[in-house]
């Protein structure tokens, strides 16, 4: 066949380096960028593949998120702009590494499982962050998808979230919006600007916030943005890539594990800060009080604002959705406590990594999804949104089921539902608060976080470690989870688990506690029983 002989040729200018092995993880490739020249050329040919496949827009996105500069890493984005569906990271790990000799066996196999007719057209999005890696692998991306006689499109310097919404956009012919970063901007701003219509006599001093672009791709997509908020919001921009280095000493990754404000930003007390990652799909707030001290508002709060907030419109509405919040083990015991008892709202865990709590949350009518780590979305289901549609245009409603009603609009229209977003959750988070007249200090207090900590262990072989319940529960080695379950008593309020990283050789653990001086002697305990 013709392709081949341009597979091979073109395949021969993206060599693997013989041996090299790695694999499709939870978020992708992601390694050392001097590794990745032939993995990006060779996503590029599965991602024109899978949308000869899908007979859709597939999206390839080359960005390593929070990791340091120095890496970068590709993810390819399915028809509605999910992640890419589990059977075929198979594939990709199998193109992934094939020998230089072998690929257009390996290509060939794909077109033969999954039955694909490759006379059909193919259609890739392909974005990229800003690392300095970054245009050399898009442009082996472009290759690769050429290789297979596809199409490309290059949507250049765009957010992770970005490129994921382009991709749903294009394949539902523009009915939630359109395709391109300006039509982005408007649909999101618009909504932004409805929703904080409802929040007159807003002081210069609330519409402040301090934003922390990591140094990344964030920071310049919000000074691009900043114009079609009419002033509704008024942003001060640190880590804006202009002097310092991608996600060093900054960023959300940072400031959630650290429990610290990113290195060389002067905050004043009470002053609201949100912090980015590296491809802006992670968000977290925090501020520090009068005594110098740090608050964090990480996913699970953020989670708690947002959910609070929609219950409250659905209760004034009279609508009968159900709503639930979807987190993982890493959820703060508290957030859990405030959601079940005192929200009443369904509270599901599930394992770590974004593919499974979208899943989980596709199953309900409002499904608000958040990791700790502050990656997250909300997900309305059609139904959903033709109920609230039904009643802001009802004529017979009355006053405050209307208001509602609207306001539940502009939220479907401010959130990114393909996948966490920080720029939209933080327009999102920021209408609410305008709309609740809520300080940063009024949030914090909602519930009060567990003292908690994380430790990494390092051991021969991390995957002897089973765990099972959303990963609350080691089944295996034998005796483990036991151990766990005697430390744990020794302490009030406490909870502990462990798991083997999907993204690094380690072991995480996990202890939370009512005091801090437990929580740390807690995780300390169970990493010894780990070994
Ligand atoms: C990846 C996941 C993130 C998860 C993290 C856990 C996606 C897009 N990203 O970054 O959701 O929290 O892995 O890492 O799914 P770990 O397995 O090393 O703890
Ligand atoms: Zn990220």
């Amino acid at each position: 066949m013709a392709e081949f002989q341009e597979v091979l040729k073109q395949s021969a200018l993206h060599p693997k380096p013989a041996g090299l092995c790695l694999q499709y993880g939870t978020a992708g490739f992601r390694t050392n960028a001097k590794q990745l020249d032939h993995i990006m050329f060779r996503m590029g040919m599965l991602a024109t593949l899978r949308s000869k496949k899908t007979q859709a827009t597939i999206g390839v996105m080359v960005t390593a998120s929070h990791n340091p500069e120095e890496d970068n890493g590709v993810k390819l984005v399915d028809p509605m702009g999910e992640m890419l569906t589990p059977a075929w990271e198979d594939y990709a790990t199998q193109l992934a590494n094939a020998e230089q000799d072998d690929l257009a066996r390996a290509v060939k196999e794909v077109i033969q499982k999954e039955a694909i007719d490759m006379s059909r057209e193919a259609n890739v999005f392909v974005g990229k962050d800003t690392r300095s890696s970054s245009p050399a692998l898009s442009q082996a991306v472009i290759d690769g998808v050429s290789a297979l006689g596809g199409h490309s499109k290059d949507y250049g310097l765009v957010t992770t979230p970005q490129l994921h919404y382009m991709v749903w956009c294009q394949n539902t012919k523009g009915k939630y919006g359109e395709a391109t970063v300006e039509g982005y901007y408007r649909k999101h701003c618009q909504a932004y600007v409805q929703l904080t219509k409802n929040a007159s006599n807003r002081t210069d001093d609330q519409k402040h916030l301090c934003v922390d672009g990591a140094n990344g791709i964030g920071a310049l997509k919000v000074r691009e943005m900043e114009h079609h908020l009419q002033k509704g919001l008024q942003i001060s921009l640190f880590n804006d890539g202009s002097k310092g280095k991608l996600n060093h000493q900054c960023g959300a990754d940072f400031v959630k594990v650290q429990q610290k404000p990113p290195a060389d930003i002067e905050i004043n007390p009470g002053e609201r800060c949100c912090s980015f990652d590296g491809d802006a799909d992670r968000i977290v707030y925090y501020y520090t009080d009068s005594d110098g001290r740090f608050h964090l508002l990480d996913g699970d709060k953020i989670a708690t604002l947002i959910s609070t907030f929609l219950k409250e419109l659905l209760t004034q509405a009279g609508l009968d959705l159900n709503i639930a919040v979807v987190q993982t083990a890493y959820a703060n015991g508290s957030s859990t406590l405030y959601l079940e008892n005192t929200m009443k709202v369904i509270v599901k865990c599930t394992k770590t990594g974004v593919k499974h709590l979208h899943h989980e949350a596709q199953k309900f009518d409002i499904g608000v999804y958040f990791e700790a780590n502050g990656h997250g979305t909300v997900l309305f289901s059609q139904a959903a949104v033709e109920k609230i549609q039904q009643l802001a245009e009802d004529a017979n409603s009355d006053d405050t089921k209307k208001r509602a009603a609207l306001l539940l609009q502009s939220t479907v229209n401010v959130i990114n539902q393909t996948v966490g977003d920080a720029i939209s959750d933080m327009l999102l988070i920021e209408a609410i608060l305008a709309v609740r007249g809520m300080t940063v200090q009024q949030w914090d207090a909602m519930y009060t976080d567990l003292p908690n900590r994380q430790l990494k262990v390092k051991v021969s072989d991390r995957r002897v470690i089973d765990t099972t319940d959303a990963e609350r529960r080691a089944v295996s080695p034998a005796g483990l989870q036991d151990a766990i379950d005697s430390l744990v008593k020794k302490y009030r309020q406490a909870r502990s688990f462990v798991r083997p990283s999907g993204t690094e050789d380690v072991v995480r653990v996990y202890a939370e506690a009512e005091t801090q001086e437990s929580a740390d002697a807690l995780a300390h305990e169970v990493s010894l029983a780990v070994y």
